[in-house]
């Protein structure tokens, strides 16, 4: 019996094996899928780990990437668009960050070493993943226990753990559990640590990660009733986060989960989670930085959030109330001077409610329709500011004040109301191919950064761009109307699903230039950082539009081939720019040797210059390159697999244009130079090791 979702088999085409190598090897079940059609959602199990980052396996969906600011901190990217774009769901849950640059992006909350499997919903999202989808939905999930058989309670659990040479790079997870029928009982916890990584010219200062996670979990069930109570803790460490201003101290936290659902008579089900986070973070510009002492300075960020969501469904149908909201903080000062002080954030709410309706289901043998539309209000207020700036002398204390009294006698309290509205259509035109044409048009509110930032500064969800902005009150929704046709062909030899999409997308939020009538903020910002010009968050118009597609191919029992290739535009529709920080064309090639029990892997990601970028964001080009994996797996037994392999096998060295820059000065990052962008990491052998029993 299978207790875990826990998939060891290390790529996606291995069940084209299933009669000769099923004996030894749980397959995935996507394999399965593949043969009828690609599951919805898109799921990969985790593929061999070689670092703690589950936005490495993020990286691997198709059209999917991730924005790296450090090495926990990786920010999903679909299609061009990412962080408050992109619904990202861990355990079901959309975690709220602490931090107001995004250190603790939602990914960094689950470590890879518990993942049982990340997934992502092709193309258009269905309303009932989310309240502002725009982006799409990628779900990470950690592993579960699953209830037992009968009433014997049984023991059961998965450790796994490896070494990569990189950086020093160790990790450790464990999943134990004693479940019966009734009752499940689980733990679950994680070590990660590292050290700073290496190019293929030196160190990247400061590039170290330490994170600790400890989770419990107990569900119940009995007659079509289910329970699961959840509460996991997590604490990230001293953590470098070079493309940022600031490193991470701490980022630590509880988040608490009740599950319920309930079978009914009539064939329908109800289910419903409540969840309750609470996540307090510090960051320092001095602690892995040197900074004289009257410069030296900690934000302290907080969140609180909670959250319902309610759904009912029955036959075709899903209606669904969801509602969360969250509270967020952050004071930067000076450890040495507690006379100074900025309210970087301060009370700012934003809180979400929605309602949904979702059809799916067959309308002719050949047809199915997928179609629902979500209403929601999105209430945003902000606290009055201040900062001990404003008491200073000359022109930094009237801008200061200017600032701050804009501020605080603006219209704070906002609220938008947002339509969703989606229509899939999938036509099976035999039984190896499926065609798929949607129409969608997905809305998403400011996030309380673009809104609320009021002192020219860089705390913008994780940009990383190095510009000053400031945030602007009066923001309207973006509004896409999303368009896509796609096909499914697959054999049990070989199959491939192309998807080209188009995305048309009005009051797009974006930093465009501060108009120079606004001397104070330009007077600030050249004065905090240097930045004399900086960009105010304003509605613009944009258009993305681009192919991705998964494939594979068996070209015999040993040999198999399969990849991915992930293209997009993003482009401004109101002046002749480009979007900021758009994933060059990349392509994943795989070629695998299999055998019962051990298979080889050589992977090549190529990855296209990225010459398209953003002028107004001053965005530096990135040129292409090929970095080639080798990857290997062997399972002695059936509970036990072990990895090893190298990546980046020919230590190139390449900047990987999701990167961001270098922001770290020379005296503490020897090997670098400050305002270039960061280098990828060089080459790093690894081994590891997955166990069930
Ligand atoms: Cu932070």
């Amino acid at each position: 019996m299978q207790y875990f979702k826990l998939l060891p088999v290390p790529f996606l085409m291995l069940g084209l094996h299933t009669s000769v190598h099923a004996e030894h090897i749980s397959l995935p079940t996507i394999s399965v899928e593949g043969q009828t059609g690609e599951a919805t959602p898109y799921v990969i199990p985790p593929l061999s780990i070689t670092s703690p980052d589950t936005g490495d396996l993020v990286k691997r969906l198709p059209g999917a990437n991730v924005n790296s600011n450090g090495p926990l901190t990786s920010i999903a990217q679909y299609r061009g668009l990412f962080s408050d774009r992109v619904n990202v769901l861990v355990d079901g849950v959309r975690l709220n960050q602490a931090g107001p640059n995004r250190m603790d992006s939602p990914l960094s909350y689950l470590p890879s070493s518990r993942v049982a499997d990340v997934a992502l919903y092709r193309g258009i999202a269905p309303v009932s993943t989310g309240i502002e989808t725009i982006g799409g939905t990628i779900v990470a999930n950690s592993k579960q226990a699953e209830f037992g058989a009968d009433e014997e309670f049984e023991l059961h659990g998965n450790i796994t753990a490896g070494y990569a040479e990189n950086g020093n790079t160790r990790y450790s997870g464990i999943t134990a559990n004693a479940a019966n029928e009734t009752h499940r009982f689980q733990i679950s916890g994680s070590v990660d640590r590292g050290n700073n990584l290496e190019f293929d010219n030196g160190t990247i200062y400061p590039s170290e990660h330490e994170r600790d996670t400890l989770g419990i979990a107990y569900g119940f069930q009995k007659a079509g009733h289910e329970v699961e109570l959840a509460i996991d803790h997590d604490d990230t460490g001293h953590t470098g986060t070079p493309a940022l201003p600031m490193d991470i101290v701490y980022a630590r936290g509880e988040n608490y989960k009740l599950n319920f659902s309930k079978n009914l008579n009539n064939g329908g089900k109800f289910t419903t989670r409540f969840h309750y986070q609470d996540s307090e973070h510090r960051m320092s510009n001095y602690l892995f930085r040197s900074t004289a002492n009257p410069m030296q300075r900690y934000a302290d960020a907080d969140v609180e959030a909670a959250g319902i969501n309610l759904s009912y469904n029955l036959n075709n149908w899903t209606i669904g109330f969801d509602a969360d909201q969250a509270d967020h903080n952050t004071n930067i000062y000076n450890p040495n001077n507690t006379m100074f002080y900025v309210n970087n954030f301060k009370d700012v709410e934003r809180d979400r409610y929605s309602i949904f309706a979702e059809w799916a289901g067959a309308i002719q043998d050949d047809l199915k329709l997928q179609s629902g539309i979500r209403l929601s209000r999105i209430n945003m207020d902000a606290g009055e500011v201040n900062t001990s700036m404003t008491m200073m002398g000359g022109m930094m204390g009237m801008n200061t004040t200017t600032l701050r009294n804009n501020f605080n006698t603006s219209d704070r309290s906002q609220e938008d109301n947002l339509a969703d509205l989606t229509f899939v259509l999938t036509k099976t035109l035999n039984q190896e191919v499926d065609i798929e044409f949607g129409l969608a048009r997905k809305q998403r509110s400011a996030s309380y950064q673009e809104r609320y930032l009021w002192l020219p500064m860089q705390s913008t969800s994780g940009l990383a761009d190095g510009n000053n902005h400031i945030g602007n009150v009066d923001l309207d929704a973006e509004t896409a109307y999303q368009a896509e046709l796609g096909l499914d062909w697959h054999t049990a030899k070989s199959g491939i699903s192309p998807r080209v999409f188009y995305h048309h997308i009005n009051d797009y939020i974006q930093g465009v230039a501060v108009p120079m009538s606004n001397m104070a903020a330009i007077g600030v910002s050249t004065m905090m950082g240097g930045d004399t010009t900086p960009l105010q968050f304003q509605n613009v118009d944009a258009k993305l539009y681009g192919i991705d597609a998964n494939w594979y191919a068996t070209l015999s029992d040993e040999w198999q081939l399969d990849g991915t290739v992930s293209y997009v535009r993003g482009e401004r529709r109101d002046t002749s720019d480009n979007l900021y920080r758009i994933a060059p064309l990349t392509a994943r090639t795989m070629l695998s040797y299999v055998q019962t029990t051990w298979r080889i892997g050589f992977e090549a990601e190529t990855v296209a210059a990225q010459n398209k970028v953003s002028t107004e964001n001053e965005e530096k080009k990135t040129s292409g390159y090929a970095l080639f994996h080798l990857t290997g797996n062997y399972q002695p037994t059936e509970n036990i697999t072990l990895s090893a392999g190298v990546n980046n096998l020919f230590d190139r060295g390449y900047n990987d244009h999701l990167g961001g820059y270098n922001r770290i000065s020379a005296i503490d990052s020897p090997d670098l130079t400050t305002g270039d962008r960061l280098p990828g990491i060089g080459r790093s052998a690894y081994v590891g090791v997955n166990v069930n029993w």
